[in-house]
């Protein structure tokens, strides 16, 4: 559950969030940092080194999608397991995605946030964001089994 501090934290950063710039970015650094996540995106080109992938526009659109999906849990902070029941289904039925890769990519986006919103990024925004991105990896496990 989430104090009206916490929420307030996070929904003023979110706010400020550009989910195509961020999305590929986050995205992006996944890949390349983990680059055993590339496995997932075999049908999106090229992918065979850190620059390639930093401008491939399937990376970022994909980026931007997935960052888009997670505002669904911002805007609806009391039912984030509700809200991505559907697509915790998908990711494990269907794409078969290691649910470790949803913590990658939660503490990937807190370094891009704490990077672009340097300022605003206190430890208690910190804070409230690192239980967001494991409340949302939660969610998406849900339907592992
Ligand atoms: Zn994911 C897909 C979300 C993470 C992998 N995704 C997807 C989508 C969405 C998402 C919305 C679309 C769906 C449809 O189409 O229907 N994700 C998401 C989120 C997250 C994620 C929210 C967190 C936060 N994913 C992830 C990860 C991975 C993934 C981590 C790996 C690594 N996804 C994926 C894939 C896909 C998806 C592979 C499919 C793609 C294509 O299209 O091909």
């Amino acid at each position: 559950q989430w104090s009206a501090e916490e929420k307030q934290l996070i929904t003023s950063i979110w706010g400020k969030v550009k989910v195509e710039e961020c999305g590929g970015e986050a995205l992006a650094r996944l890949l390349i940092v983990y680059p055993w996540t590339q496995r997932f995106f075999s049908n999106f080109g090229n992918l065979s080194s850190p620059t390639a992938i930093t401008g491939n526009p399937k990376v970022r659109a994909h980026g931007k999608k997935v960052l888009t999906s997670f505002g669904d849990a911002v805007k609806n902070l009391d039912n984030v397991k509700g809200t991505f029941a559907k697509l915790s289904e998908l990711h494990c039925d269907k794409l078969h995605v290691d649910p470790e890769n949803f913590r990658l990519l939660g503490d990937i986006l807190i370094i891009i946030l704490a990077a672009h919103f340097a300022r605003d990024f206190t430890p208690a925004c910190h804070a409230a964001w690192q239980k967001l991105v494991g409340v949302v990896a939660h969610a998406l496990t849900r339907k592992y089994h």
